[in-house]
């Protein structure tokens, strides 16, 4: 009948339409994961050498002055990552939200995993052995700087790789990379403390 495949065909059509409208607008509503627009709802916890407290949001990180440079690390079976552009705030900026850090105080840094590292003062300030990436061997550095990841690669850390604040050592040239056990992931508590207390 000419009038029903005339209704049949409109009708195929506004399911078409109806069809393609849901695609665009789901693919409109969807960052791609790891975007930075996505919220984080994360605090870390920094601790000063007097005992005193600062919680910092995700969102209030990133609002401090951050620092930019390139790092990567290889794991304990030597398997190599990165290097990668990292962004973050530097660990010195960190610890003068809570006072500072002495040259006799070590700095405790932790993640819900129950994972932990200390690191030296001199460690924080970037005294930290350096390999070549193709040989594994000591190579000498210059500017190296502890940071606070909060961006790899333009992007939100992924999350087995630290979600979303990672320890990351980084300098302005990409040849070297470092320990993976100091890129401590997912971290939520940094703590500076003095051998007195
Ligand atoms: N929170 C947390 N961070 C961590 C670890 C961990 O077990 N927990 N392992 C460390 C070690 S020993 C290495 S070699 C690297 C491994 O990094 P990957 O898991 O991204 O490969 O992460 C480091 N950071
Ligand atoms: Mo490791």
């Amino acid at each position: 009948m000419k009038v029903s495949s005339k209704t049949g065909f409109i009708v195929v059509i506004a399911v078409i339409c109806i069809g393609v409208i849901g695609t665009l607008a789901t693919i409109v509503n969807t960052h791609p994961s790891g975007s930075p627009a996505e919220t984080i709802d994360w605090n870390l916890t920094l601790i000063g050498n007097q005992g005193n407290e600062k919680v910092l949001t995700f969102d209030e990180l990133k609002e401090l002055s951050s620092y930019e440079g390139y790092g990567g690390f290889f794991s304990t079976v030597g398997m190599k990552y990165g290097p990668f552009e990292c962004k973050g705030v530097s660990m010195e900026d960190l610890c003068m939200l809570v006072g500072g850090i002495e040259p006799s105080d070590t700095l405790w840094v932790s993640a819900p995993d129950g994972y932990l590292m200390v690191f030296t003062y001199d460690q924080v300030q970037g005294d930290i052995i350096t390999y070549d990436p193709a040989t594994l061997r000591e190579i000498p550095h210059t500017d190296l700087k502890m940071i606070l990841m909060y961006e790899q690669d333009g992007a939100l850390i992924p999350g087995d790789d630290g979600r979303p604040l990672r320890i990351a050592i980084v300098s302005s040239n990409d040849g070297f990379v470092t320990e993976g056990h100091y890129w401590v992931k997912w971290v939520n508590k940094i703590e500076i403390r003095t051998p007195d207390r």
